[in-house]
């Protein structure tokens, strides 16, 4: 109930082999059940009455990763563009209010401001699981999660562009990246279907995308990778992630859009 209690505004208690109490607040509403002494909080009416905003900016991998979950889950968005992010400035100090780090993505969702990429698609994925992203057999899951984190701390972290413009070494990224794709295409060879986990969209597929994009814009040879490169090219098929692609984002120069 932290950070909810404020919001309160009706609380209905109802008896029957359980109690169920409902307790509405100003953007969504929770079902808290007790069953056998059991306490269950469970999110309901999960349509939020305020549109989720989105700090991205088109070419960010991470921002990308959360535009893909959102379009997947059908989550309709307002996209604010942080061009600037790069920068020093007025802008920037007061973004710094909402996402200590200065980086992009940070969502606003349900009254909350949530940064990074995978705690705030996690967090889509608690409140709105009707398309899952992630398996529901648990060790399914692990392997998700596993492929993910290939990218998410395995790849990402060493290949951003700060990383890159610090090591003052043209070669970086494509080093870093091309070492992070050999094991990530040895752990799909026991996963992956028509996607990286059997056939169903998950988790690494949300985050497999933007760094194949990455990889292609730093000459990774990407013929040595030839399952990322179906599964990437698979992905491409989906409406979520033609939809989220960097290049149909409305802050993408016009000269480098997608027309289709
Ligand atoms: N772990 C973070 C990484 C975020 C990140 O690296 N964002 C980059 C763009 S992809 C950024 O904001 N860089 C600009 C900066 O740090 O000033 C996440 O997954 O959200």
């Amino acid at each position: 109930m932290d950070g909810v209690t404020d919001w309160i505004t009706d609380v209905t208690v109802s008896l029957f082999t359980q109690s169920l109490f409902t307790v509405k607040s100003g953007h969504f509403c929770y079902h808290l059940i007790h069953d056998s002494g059991k306490s269950q909080k469970k999110m309901e009416c999960q349509k939020p009455d305020v549109k989720p905003v989105l700090y991205s900016f088109f070419r960010s991998s991470s921002c990308w990763r959360v535009r893909i979950a959102l379009d997947f889950k059908e989550i309709d968005y307002e996209y604010k563009t942080c061009e600037w992010f790069y920068e020093e400035g007025q802008k920037r100090a007061e973004y710094l209010k909402l996402n200590p780090m200065g980086e992009v993505p940070t969502l606003i969702i349900d009254g909350n401001t949530l940064t990074q990429s995978l705690p705030i698609i996690e967090y889509l994925e608690e409140t709105r699981p009707d398309k899952p992203l992630l398996p529901k057999d648990p060790v399914l899951r692990a392997k998700a999660r596993a492929l993910t984190e290939i990218i998410n701390s395995g790849i990402q972290p060493l290949q951003n562009i700060r990383v890159e413009k610090k090591s003052g070494d043209s070669t970086w990224a494509k080093f870093w990246i091309e070492k992070g794709f050999t094991g990530l295409e040895r752990a799909l060879q026991e996963t992956a279907g028509r996607f990286s986990m059997g056939d169903s969209i998950s988790l690494p597929d949300v985050y497999l995308v933007p760094q194949v994009y990455r990889a292609k814009r730093v000459n990774v040879d990407m013929s040595k990778f030839p399952l990322i490169s179906r599964i990437d090219s698979a992905l491409s098929e989906v409406d979520a992630f033609k939809s989220a692609h960097a290049l149909r984002q409305p802050d993408c120069p016009m000269k480098e859009r997608l027309s289709s």
